[in-house]
């Protein structure tokens, strides 16, 4: 997007004096120019504060990766049986039948309170009358632990899948990092179960996270590569 006519990227890279986004941007002197008044303006203002948003999206196109890791009876496998967009998703079966099987979709670092996470991902149910479903939710991680370690949930979209093929869940979450005790959010793609080796599927997830300074890990478990969606002064 544009600021000021600026290319909000480049705003970004100089304001915040990043090296690698110095690195890849190559600047016209007239808005290089531009950039530093434009910066100058916000030290002046003194309180100003510059915040954008990391979004991204993960289709297990790849046709290897499943997920960051699991939690009870959730067996995973990348699928070519559905897919919403391309060819593949992620195929999530409960065996044995029991408890709340969740496959860890995206994992997000270094948050503080207050910063929101808005993800999604197509579920595909063909059972309206009931099990098996798919649900949204998350559970945090605590201040230098792994993706496997356990900080609380952090609740989710109480709506479950209904069976109507594939359909959208998404919820927004304020993190809460329960008295500084966490600073990670992993997203959990959810099955409920009628019978051991029920199954839904899950493609095209994405996420948007409102600090600039977080990182995102994806289902393949590589960082996901900022890109700069919006950018505002408060
Ligand atoms: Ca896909
Ligand atoms: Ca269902």
């Amino acid at each position: 997007m544009k600021v000021f006519g600026i290319d909000s990227r480049m705003v970004y890279a100089v304001c915040l004096k990043d090296p690698l986004r110095n690195g890849i941007l190559e600047f016209k002197e007239d808005e290089m120019k531009k950039v530093l008044v434009f910066c100058s303006i916000l030290v002046l203002v003194g309180a100003a504060s510059v915040f954008a948003n990391q979004t991204a999206t993960f289709g297990w196109e790849d046709g290897t990766s499943t997920a960051l890791g699991t939690y009870g009876n959730a067996v995973l496998a990348n699928s070519t049986e559905q897919a919403n967009t391309g060819t593949h998703s992620l195929k999530l079966t409960e065996n044995p039948l029991g408890g709340t099987p969740q496959a860890y979709i995206w994992w997000v670092t270094g948050l503080t309170d207050g910063d929101t996470i808005t993800a999604s991902f197509m579920v595909y149910d063909t059972t309206s009358s009931g099990n098996p479903s798919g649900r949204i939710w998350a559970h945090a991680t605590p201040v230098g632990g792994a993706v496997t370690d356990y900080g609380g949930s952090l609740s989710g979209n109480s709506t479950y899948s209904s069976g109507t093929g594939w359909e959208l869940l998404t919820y927004t979450w304020t993190y809460d990092s329960s008295t500084g005790a966490n600073d990670g959010f992993v997203l959990e793609g959810r099955i409920y179960s009628a019978a051991v080796d029920d199954f839904i599927y899950i493609d095209d997830a994405s996420i948007d996270v409102s600090s600039d300074t977080a990182t995102i890990y994806a289902a393949d478990g590589s960082t996901v590569p900022v890109e700069l969606q919006s950018f505002s002064i408060e």
